[in-house]
């Protein structure tokens, strides 16, 4: 997966080399490119904001920018005529590794970007959309600062790319970045090999399938007993199928106490006679 992040704070993506994800992007599974915003805008400040029409507080991200940025890294000359397409003003410096070159701006075989926009105000990011977005093989993510992106680049851009403005939770950040390290993170791990093992991502909480609606009960290791506190006696008995009645008996008691809104999703059709009684 190809993987393009256009950012004023491209230092925020330093742990993306870390970890599974930077294993990942060692190994080749993963290919992330970050993008220095600022290289598209042309004026001696390099300014990518301003104030928002209709009055209000904070700044409005300016779109004649971020055009230029996301036309060069999809490779599309865009809708200026004349556009500048490799955006480098001042030239690509030691510090920007991973920018934009003509090679990678060049219209590619493979097709074009799915646009992500983090914002509060987008569709909910949950495991769903994770396992889908772990489908695609390229992703964009546009992050906005301030009081967001001039909404014209969604516009624009949905007649050309599939756009998806996304949340990661009912809370404002100051800007998209850590949001997407959260999105990426959660995308990354569910491509094929990056996690040691692949059942992990079946079990985990919220998971399309048997724990649909469920978040993961409680884990336990050696030894049996620590500090007076013992290991519930099932996962010591070796019985496979207790195990995995416990597991899910624990799912929905926790999902219950930690996640009502979640409980009451629940299918009954998927509930069998066993769960009714807890
Ligand atoms: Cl995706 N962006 C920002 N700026 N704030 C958020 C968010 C995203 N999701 C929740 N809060």
């Amino acid at each position: 997966m190809r993987l393009d992040i256009i950012s004023i704070f491209p230092e925020y993506f330093a742990p993306l080399d870390v970890s599974l994800i930077g294993k990942a992007r060692e190994r080749g599974t993963l290919d992330v490119r970050v993008h220095q915003l600022r290289d598209w805008a042309h004026d001696v400040h390099r300014t990518v904001d301003d104030t928002p029409y209709g009055g209000g507080p904070g700044m409005v991200m300016k779109p004649e920018v971020w055009g230029e940025a996301i036309d060069a890294v999809i490779g599309d000359v865009g809708g200026d005529v004349g556009g500048d397409v490799g955006g480098a003003v001042g030239g690509a410096s030691a510090e920007d590794e991973g920018h934009v070159t003509p090679q990678t701006a060049a219209p590619r075989a493979g097709g074009l970007p799915r646009l992500i926009v983090p914002t509060p105000s987008g569709r909910p990011f949950t495991q769903e959309l994770a396992q889908e977005l772990a489908q695609e093989p390229w992703l964009l993510f546009a992050c906005g600062r301030y009081e967001g992106i001039d909404s014209r680049v969604m516009e624009e851009y949905s007649g050309r790319l599939r756009v998806d403005e996304v949340s990661i939770g009912d809370y404002v950040l100051a800007g998209g970045e850590v949001a997407v390290l959260v999105m990426a993170e959660a995308i990354g791990r569910l491509l094929p090999g990056v996690l040691g093992n692949a059942q992990s991502v079946v079990d985990d909480s919220f998971a399309p399938g048997s724990m649909e609606n469920l978040v993961e009960g409680p884990v336990y290791t050696k030894p049996p007993v620590w500090r007076g506190h013992e290991v519930p006696a099932v996962l010591l008995s070796g019985h496979h199928g207790n195990v995995a009645r416990w597991r899910r008996d624990e799912a929905i008691r926790r999902t219950v106490r930690n996640r009502p809104e979640l409980a009451a999703a629940l299918d009954p059709e998927k509930l069998d006679k066993h769960d009714r009684k807890l």
